[in-house]
């Protein structure tokens, strides 16, 4: 009897939460190259979303005006193909991690011919094999006040209609994704919800928000990220939050006036657990992660897609910043790719079955 039970406990992220939404994670170059068998093997038995980290980004996929590489944009397809999962191209235009002779562009034609070409070519090498892009990445201010990138000062906000048109017509089937961090707080919410507003209205398709999620453990506000799922939903897209992680570290800007790397690099004050986590604080990731699971639940009809920042604490861009060298444990897998106690916490929310 007790191993009948313990057969039906259900065995993975993906397939607890398969009637809810998918469960992604982001890969980087190892991953893709399936360089390391526990990773891999973990990716493969828990997720069913991927997110190339880095590798679709314009700094790494269009080096140079007239040189593309598209090694291991490709080579991240072939695996989310070959493992039957959904597959986030992330992403078209982006402030930061831009080619250098994009930095050295003057004119709004020049830029437009830039935008243009990269949108072209990307989106449609790839166009029928991605169910999504992030078309626009953190276009918005905290503050609500659009952010001051080289897109922005040249082509004003339109750049944001010029960049969705044309993923729409290069890859007329990935649906298309507003993606930005903080998006869930009043003030850049409202802004977002204008911005899609006057895109919608323009004619432009839109399909969904993403919600980053790059969240602490002393800080997460529950009630402005299930305010924002409801009212993304009411403008008729599809929510997914999509760069999920929660830090469990001190944040260095509460003290006021900082250099962050410069000051508090190989401070213990602000790299406080770097052998183990302690119980306690274990026990509060497991408690965050399990509330926000919970809210996810609530709007699984509007929720297409959670997806992890990383696969398992190991490689998470948390150990580097926003202080370098640090050791942090955002996810729901250890170091040694083992499920942590807030890996269970979530599952939890979906095993009916009891713990054996
Ligand atoms: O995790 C990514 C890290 O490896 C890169 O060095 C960094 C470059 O800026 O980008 C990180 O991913 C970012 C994502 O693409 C967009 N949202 C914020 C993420 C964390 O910075």
């Amino acid at each position: 009897m007790q191993s009948l039970l313990a057969q039906q406990r259900l065995s993975s992220l993906k397939e607890a939460f398969k009637s809810d939404f998918f469960i992604g994670t982001a890969l980087g170059a190892e991953h893709i190259l399936e360089k390391n068998t526990k990773a891999n093997e973990l990716i493969i038995r828990e997720f069913n979303a991927i997110t190339p980290e880095n590798h679709m980004k314009s700094v790494n996929i269009h080096p140079e005006w007239n040189r593309y590489d598209f090694f291991l944009a490709d080579k991240f397809v072939e695996f989310g193909q070959k493992n039957k999962m959904y597959l986030a191209g992330h992403t078209l235009v982006w402030h930061s991690q831009l080619p250098n002779f994009v930095h050295k562009i003057k004119s709004a034609d020049s830029l437009k011919l830039f935008l243009t070409d990269h949108i072209n070519t990307v989106a449609g090498r790839y166009a029928g094999k991605l169910n999504s892009w992030d078309v626009v990445n953190e276009a918005i201010e905290d503050d609500g006040t659009f952010r001051k990138s080289i897109f922005y000062n040249l082509l004003g906000e339109d750049f944001i209609k010029m960049a969705f048109d044309l993923a729409a017509k290069a890859d007329p089937k990935a649906e298309l994704y507003y993606n930005d961090y903080n998006n869930e707080q009043p003030a850049k919410r409202k802004a977002t919800i204008e911005m899609i507003k006057k895109l919608k209205a323009s004619g432009s398709k839109i399909d969904g928000v993403g919600i980053q999620g790059h969240w602490s453990i002393n800080s997460l506000k529950l009630k402005d990220i299930e305010d924002a799922i409801v009212e993304y939903a009411a403008l008729g897209l599809r929510v997914s939050f999509t760069e999920l992680d929660l830090t469990v570290l001190p944040n260095p800007w509460d003290l006021k006036g900082a250099d962050v790397n410069q000051n508090f690099e190989n401070s213990p004050k602000m790299n406080p657990y770097p052998k183990e986590l302690p119980d306690s604080v274990q026990t509060t990731l497991a408690q965050k992660y399990e509330e926000l699971f919970k809210i996810f639940l609530k709007h699984q009809d509007k929720i297409d897609r959670i997806t992890f920042w990383g696969v398992a604490d190991n490689h998470s861009w948390l150990n580097g910043w926003p202080v370098r060298g640090r050791t942090n444990y955002p996810l729901l897998f250890d170091r040694n790719f083992e499920p942590k106690k807030a890996y269970t916490s979530v599952m939890n929310l979906k095993n009916t079955k009891p713990n054996l």
